[in-house]
């Protein structure tokens, strides 16, 4: 592919924050991505934009990257890639943003999509048959994500186990969804409910409080439907950590390294919590290890700001054995090859790659693609809001045009 024209401009993403969109021209071809950032951020991520901003990040794609890469033949998106790294020359794209490198990454594949006639997720899978993921939901929702006096915990969510195809799993999550509001409105009824960040309901509730609504809810979608779901959690534990104890405020209480473990695993069980994502901070390596030691691999122990999608961090949480999942964030990383690189890790050591939206998302439906292209047997995207729903809309889409079956899960 000959790139003749690449351009970046600011746009605003669901949390009403600047973000940036990249088209890209080879050609009569012509396609455009734009980055999410999160909120939670993990220390170790790729930073989101340079220093100054994002106007920089789009100022150095016009006038340098556009220098750069305009007029050149890639052979493929791993040669595009590469060229975004050596022209960035840091190690966590701190010069040019992990969030501008992944707008033009994204940008490329489409690109390469269009060129062979495929769709994205057709182009990444290669040879690879492609697989519906289990679409995990955000239903209550805590943590940074939610103005005022929110749950300590940052997600209560759903997994559709029992769905038989990506339509009946999605529309299972939004009865979920709906059945919590009604069950929350019922506790609280001089509440006004709203919703967080990810389209998940803000309520006046305790951590106990959110996994019974939860539970409840999921009981009375799955008789509505006759189809199973399981509960998940994303503990967001980095945002709880004072570099000594766990500081639950809502709950009032603080607990220690060895108390968090009891009360997670004692939450796991009590609840039949199938997915637990970051349960401590994002330097331990070793409370996952024991978590999911204590767990017996009966649930995912996953890790978010613990690996950002990095492989480096992956390679040291297998040696350690500190997960049996691990979250997918193009963006945490910067470039679709170097994703790539870290769910084959995942897929080889038995564990399972979740991809997963941002905090603030645009309406870009590339991670429906990601997730079916690489093989990711979960996708953690909230089901309220048009920047999620474009992902979920998209997924059915590549069902229907795809055929494809659901992934397996462990
Ligand atoms: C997370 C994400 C998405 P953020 O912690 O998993 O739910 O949040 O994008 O704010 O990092
Ligand atoms: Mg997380």
């Amino acid at each position: 592919m000959k790139i003749t024209g690449i351009s970046a401009s600011v746009i605003f993403d669901s949390k009403a924050r600047p973000t940036i969109r990249v088209d890209l021209e080879s050609g009569s071809i012509k396609t455009f991505a734009s980055a999410p950032s999160g909120t939670s951020v993990g220390k170790f991520e790729a930073q989101a934009f340079p220093k100054e901003g994002v106007e920089t990040g789009a100022a150095i794609v016009n006038a340098e990257i556009r220098k750069k890469l305009v007029g050149l033949e890639v052979k493929d998106l791993k040669e595009v890639d590469d060229k975004i790294r050596t022209i960035d020359g840091t190690s966590n794209f701190s010069r040019i943003g992990g969030n501008t490198a992944v707008a033009i990454s994204i940008a490329a594949a489409k690109a390469y999509s269009d060129i062979e006639g495929k769709m994205l997720c057709e182009y990444l899978s290669g040879s690879v048959g492609m697989k519906l993921p289990f679409p995990l939901s955000n239903i209550i929702g805590g943590g940074r994500h939610t103005i005022g006096d929110s749950i300590d915990f940052q997600e209560f969510l759903v997994i559709p186990t029992g769905a038989k195809t990506f339509h009946q799993a999605a529309a299972f999550n939004m009865e979920v969804h709906k059945e919590a509001s009604r069950l929350i409105t019922e506790r609280s009824p001089r509440y006004v409910l709203g919703r967080n960040d990810e389209g998940a309901w803000a309520a006046p509730l305790k951590i106990d409080e959110a996994l019974i609504v939860l539970s409840s809810a999921i009981d009375k979608a799955e008789k509505n439907t006759g189809i199973k779901g399981r509960i998940g959690i994303d503990a967001a534990s980095s945002e709880l950590w004072d570099s000594k104890k766990y500081d639950y405020k809502k709950e009032g209480k603080h607990l220690g390294v060895d108390e968090q473990l009891t009360y997670v695993q004692k939450l796991a069980e009590q609840y039949d919590v199938m997915y637990v994502e970051d349960p401590f901070d994002e330097e331990d390596f070793d409370s996952f290890a024991k978590l999911n030691r204590r767990l017996e691999g009966k649930r995912l122990v996953v890790g978010d700001d613990l690996i950002v999608t990095n492989p480096e961090r992956l390679k040291t949480a297998i040696s350690r054995n500190s997960v049996n999942g691990v979250i997918i964030k193009p963006n945490q990383i910067g470039t679709l090859t170097d994703v790539r690189s870290t769910v084959e890790i995942a897929r080889k050591n038995n564990i399972v790659p979740v991809a997963s939206h941002r905090s603030g998302e645009t309406t870009d439906g590339a991670l429906a693609h990601v997730a079916v292209g690489l093989n990711c047997s979960i996708i953690k995207i909230g089901i309220s809001g048009g920047e999620r729903l474009e992902k979920i809309n998209e997924l059915i889409k590549i069902e229907k045009t795809t055929k494809a079956s659901m992934a397996k899960l462990p």
